[in-house]
């Protein structure tokens, strides 16, 4: 059984999981808690995938794959159940752009993470938490605009990817508030998350593993 390194914590991972769900491929998966600190790299994790990152995911051949994109993929193809997460043809690109739109609010959230709860206080800086919050701010209005787009498409990975980085918003950036002005965005995004494969994934601080 394909073995995936996994966190409650990780929004990357989340993503993986709720593609898993989608496809019903979520029981035929066995996960390991793997801790990815950005601030210490994982010797063990490092011998699967260099950039000591999760989610990875082992294959029963032995083929290793990351990042979440990838797995995703994956998914994708092995499973002709549920919705078409990276669709040919029509929305190709939109369903992609839209990935990649959610990958880098993700990024986004970390780095303000790792800038205000890991770095030591004295190297802080105030600057960039203000480029952090700008670009958060303007993915959101982007979003409230773009609501009807979403709406126009089968649920695909650009919906998934969104639907689970504003989940990781309200998990560790809740007094940013991104609902506030934004009924579009918060309408759509509870429509996501009354998907079947959204609550069973939810974010969770578990007590952190030694290794
Ligand atoms: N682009 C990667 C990002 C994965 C990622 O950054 N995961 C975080 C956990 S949420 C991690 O493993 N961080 C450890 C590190 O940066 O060293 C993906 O989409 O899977």
């Amino acid at each position: 059984m394909p073995l995936l390194h996994w966190s409650p914590r990780s929004p990357y991972v989340r993503k993986v999981m709720v593609a898993l769900h989608e496809k019903g491929l979520a029981d035929g998966i066995r996960t390991i808690r793997t801790y990815a600190d950005p601030m210490i790299p994982h010797e063990g994790l490092m011998r699967l995938n260099p950039l000591s990152k999760i989610p990875t995911l082992e294959l029963d051949d032995g083929r290793v794959l990351f990042d979440s994109h990838v797995i995703c993929r994956w998914a994708d193809e092995q499973s002709e159940a549920g919705p078409r997460l990276f669709p040919q043809g029509p929305g190709q690109f939109e369903a992609e752009r839209d990935e990649a739109l959610g990958n880098g609010l993700l990024d986004v959230a970390l780095a303000w993470l790792v800038e205000t709860r890991m770095r030591p206080e004295a190297q802080r800086s105030a600057e960039l938490v203000s480029v952090y919050r700008t670009k958060l701010v303007r993915t959101a209005d982007w979003l409230e605009t773009h609501v009807p787009d979403l709406e126009q498409r089968p649920f695909d990975i650009g919906h998934l990817t969104i639907g689970v980085a504003l989940a990781y918003l309200d998990f560790r950036f809740a007094s940013e508030a991104w609902r506030d002005g934004r009924p579009t965005l918060a309408r759509w995004h509870a429509t996501f998350s009354a998907r079947a494969s959204v609550p069973p994934t939810s974010f969770r601080d578990d007590p952190r593993p030694a290794g």
